[in-house]
């Protein structure tokens, strides 16, 4: 009997990560009698007074919000990383490390309006983050090592509020994802003298049947090291260190996949599709950054439905990512999902 991507248990090798996740594609009918998570029903007001976040209110500590009327970054009230902190080093022994970190955590309004999302806005109001996105990293970037762009949408994913937000915590270390994509990256680009992502972009663009989108400048694809049911990764299709460096043009087009890819999401199983996405670029550590190819995770937890989300647990927390959908079917569905919002008339 050959053996058959579809119907065979097999593992797939994550090169950004070295890590390698468990497919288990004959598993996928089986039946579910456990959890499912609650839809929240998606009435939201333009604006809530009880919003921290929205235009004019008086956030968690006091302080007013301006009446923006775009977009709106402030530093976070809870900082999870802060920028004076006394220096920290680890002692004799190896089983107790420690190192301080120096940060600045902000949060970013990417619209006024309470009831949007960024799948919801207009290709205009989405180009107006992406441009924040860009010029918050540069800026960021003189004072840190490492910026981190992110976005937990939804309750599913830990979202503390609807208002359409997303973060940046921007630290003097690399976190242990980041420092692990820059090794693999480096160690890729000095054996064979090409950049990982660069490469990975084309051939997946060649094939084809994991693209879930693609354009001038830019391709989503279900990564076929995928953890996530739906996770995609979306890469430039020229070089690209970090999101300052694009131009107009690959502005312009990076809105136009997002808006499409977000709407997808949206459409799969006609709810707000949670995630949490974030931006990956080069660290402002060093000028040796050749290796690095600028990208964007997207990592979704809905498996089944809008109420049916993965778990990471048992062996994935003992062993290795499993997953049971393959990322070829994922990309699949994807790509029939339509590209009308399922909420517009
Ligand atoms: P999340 O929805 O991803 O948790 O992001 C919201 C962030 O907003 C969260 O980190 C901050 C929280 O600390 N926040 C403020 O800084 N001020 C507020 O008044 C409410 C929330
Ligand atoms: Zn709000």
């Amino acid at each position: 009997m050959p053996f058959d991507f579809t119907e065979h248990p097999h593992r797939r090798y994550n090169p950004l990560l070295d890590e390698w996740i468990l497919v288990s594609p004959h598993r996928s009918k089986r039946p579910w009698q456990g959890g499912r998570e609650l839809v929240a029903s998606d009435t939201r007001p333009r604006y809530d007074p009880e919003c921290y976040l929205c235009p004019g209110n008086i956030r968690a500590n006091g302080e007013r919000n301006p009446d923006y009327e775009s977009t709106f970054v402030f530093v976070n009230d809870f900082a999870a990383v802060l920028p004076d902190v006394p220096r920290a080093q680890s002692g004799e022994s190896p089983l107790f490390g420690v190192k301080s970190v120096r940060g600045e955590a902000r949060v970013i309004c990417f619209s006024p309006r309470h009831d949007l999302t960024l799948a919801e806005m207009s290709p205009a109001e989405i180009r107006i983050v992406v441009d924040l996105w860009a010029a918050q990293t540069e800026e960021l970037g003189d004072r840190f090592r490492w910026v981190q762009i992110f976005e937990n949408r939804g309750e599913m994913m830990g979202a503390s509020n609807p208002h359409p937000h997303g973060q940046i915590w921007s630290t003097d270390s690399l976190g242990a994802v980041a420092a692990r994509e820059d090794q693999q990256q480096r160690a890729y680009h000095d054996r064979h003298g090409k950049n990982l992502l660069h490469d990975y972009a084309r051939q997946e663009a060649h094939i084809g049947e994991r693209c879930v989108l693609e354009n001038e400048n830019w391709l989503v694809v279900v990564p076929f090291w995928a953890v996530w049911p739906f996770e995609t990764l979306l890469l430039p299709k020229s070089p690209a260190r970090r999101l300052p460096d694009l131009d107009d043009g690959q502005r312009t087009s990076l809105t136009d996949i997002m808006k499409r890819l977000l709407v997808k999401y949206d459409n799969l199983f006609e709810v707000s599709f949670p995630y949490s996405m974030g931006w990956h670029g080069a660290p402002y550590d060093t000028e040796d950054i050749a290796h690095w190819q600028l990208h964007a995770h997207f990592f979704p937890p809905l498996l089944r439905s809008a109420t049916v989300k993965k778990f990471m647990v048992g062996y994935e927390m003992l062993a290795e990512a499993q997953r049971d959908i393959t990322p070829e079917a994922a990309a699949h569905r994807l790509r029939e999902s339509s590209e009308k919002h399922f909420k517009l008339p």
